[in-house]
């Protein structure tokens, strides 16, 4: 049976402490990539009076600018298992779920499930340079890391995310609401310019995943192509990262999801 000490070298974990970041290619198997990629086509055709809808946040791209497959330019969405089971049992991903233990753990919990999609003509703006742990602090320590499981090819100018290594040494920066009018209109760290040369990306292939700590610097790239590119994005904590605030639950927050080094199961 698989366990976590599989999952990387002693150079990774040493790269990946240095970096704040992982890239695991191919952690989904075709099959495991159609169904998730079937899910989210689901997702993208949720009515706009859906009860849950709200969760799901569009963009103003034009309609004609629009690709069929996502009429509603919905670009990020939470709680996603509310959606579709698949989007739960992918919390369990044995080789997702193991890797994230041997890079944060030992013991992981479930933080938080959310996707973000870059539709045709999304601006390298609209979701720029930024920490997740500006919306996660205060918090014990900084053990909570993100995985981006990539549905569709990502590269430069095809939405891949980008990342500043090293940058989550700094602690959680200064962040504040954009002021442009095309934006997310999230957080963003101040001086944001001020990181594009740092910046580095990959060429993502669908079915790749990329681990990044909350304290990492990172945004989405810009979409010059015209289909939507998609990727997951979990977080998971070390089981004794607690949150000090006040907190917003989301779904499955803080549920055991790798004990010992292996996957957890209720009453094993
Ligand atoms: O999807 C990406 O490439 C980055 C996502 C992101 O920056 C976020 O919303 O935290």
């Amino acid at each position: 049976m698989l366990t976590s000490s599989d999952m990387l070298t002693p150079d990774e974990k040493r790269a990946f402490d240095e970096n704040g970041f992982h890239v695991m290619r191919q952690a989904l198997t075709s099959e495991e990539l159609s169904s998730y990629q079937e899910a989210m086509k689901k997702l993208f055709l949720v009515p706009r009076d859906h009860p849950y809808a709200e969760r799901l946040m569009t963009c103003d791209i034009p309609e004609d600018r629009r690709d069929m497959m996502n009429p509603h330019a919905i670009w990020n969405g939470f709680d996603l298992p509310l959606f579709d089971d698949r989007f739960y049992d992918l919390i369990f991903h044995e080789r997702i779920a193991l890797t994230m233990d041997a890079l944060i753990g030992p013991d992981i919990n479930f933080f938080e499930t959310c996707f973000v999609t870059k539709p045709p003509f999304f601006p390298g703006t609209y979701r720029d340079w930024h920490q997740d742990s500006a919306y996660f602090d205060p918090q014990t320590n900084d053990r909570n890391c993100a995985v981006i499981i990539y549905l569709d090819d990502m590269d430069e100018s095809s939405g891949a995310t980008r990342v500043v290594p090293g940058s989550h040494t700094q602690g959680t920066l200064p962040h504040r609401i954009p002021d442009e009018g095309m934006s997310s209109k999230h957080l963003e760290v101040e001086n944001k310019r001020g990181y594009d040369t740092a910046g580095i990306t990959f060429d993502f292939k669908a079915g790749d995943a990329m681990f990044f700590l909350a304290r990492i610097l990172h945004k989405a790239g810009e979409n010059s192509s015209n289909s939507s590119r998609t990727g997951i994005i979990y977080n998971y904590t070390r089981r004794d990262n607690l949150d000090l605030g006040e907190k917003n639950r989301s779904i499955a927050n803080a549920i055991p999801v790798v004990r010992n080094g292996q996957i957890y199961r209720p009453n094993k």
